[in-house]
């Protein structure tokens, strides 16, 4: 036996009516998320934010390397400086960098390079895919898969905020670059993404978009 196992304890088999139940009482609390874009200033508790983010270190990953950090903002210096750095970015991107076609696929969600919710929400998290760290005797230890272990992270999170009762939005400003120098990360980090949490604004609305259904997205053989 390797001795780097142990037994597999917690897990108990369901029947699997009690199964079925489970993931369609499950398909039904995730059906109604929804990225919203209208944020609430009001405060969340921190606690539920670092309960989410300890479910989000539950994911598996490459080799256990866990080859992710989340960086929570409520400063709202710090969230004025990420909106103006993104927004500098999303104007080039408007206004050129995306291109037409690019455009035309966003229509429906309305978006555009103003960002106020950078500043409204009351929680920012700057998800970084560590890409590799500096071991304590000053070594490069590179990390395996971490692009993949780091957006099952994220949707790990997404989970659970939305299970918490809070809404997100998944922001990704191209490039992210300024988010490595305004949040002081180390080299072997690049960002991943930048989640928006909070309540919606009273009011707020969301595209008519729906989800493609099973036949469409699964094939059985
Ligand atoms: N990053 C830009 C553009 C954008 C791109 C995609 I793909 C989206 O699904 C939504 C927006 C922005 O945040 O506006």
């Amino acid at each position: 036996m390797n001795k780097h196992f142990i037994p597999l304890s917690n897990y108990k088999r369901q029947s699997s009516a009690k199964m079925i139940d489970s993931s369609k009482a499950f398909y039904d609390l995730m059906k109604q998320r929804r990225t919203v874009r209208d944020f609430s200033t009001d405060a969340i508790p921190a606690e539920v934010i670092d309960q989410c983010l300890q479910t989000a270190g539950t994911a598996p990953s490459g080799a256990n390397q866990q080859p992710w950090h989340f960086v929570t903002i409520t400063d709202s210096v710090l969230k004025s400086k990420i909106r103006e750095a993104a927004e500098e970015e999303e104007r080039a991107f408007y206004e050129g960098r995306a291109g037409e076609v690019w455009l035309d696929t966003l229509e429906p969600l309305g978006t555009d390079a103003a960002k106020p919710f950078l500043e409204q929400a009351p929680v920012l998290i700057a998800i970084f895919e560590q890409k590799y760290i500096i071991d304590d005797n000053g070594d490069k230890l590179k990390h395996y898969y971490s692009k993949e272990s780091t957006g099952i992270a994220t949707g790990l999170l997404i989970t659970a905020l939305h299970n918490a009762g809070l809404a997100t939005l998944t922001h990704t400003p191209s490039p992210m670059n300024f988010l490595k120098t305004i949040l002081d990360r180390p080299d072997g980090e690049r960002p991943f993404l930048l989640l928006v949490v909070g309540y919606p604004a009273d009011g707020a609305k969301v595209p008519n978009i729906t989800k493609k259904s099973l036949n469409e997205i699964r094939t059985s053989l």
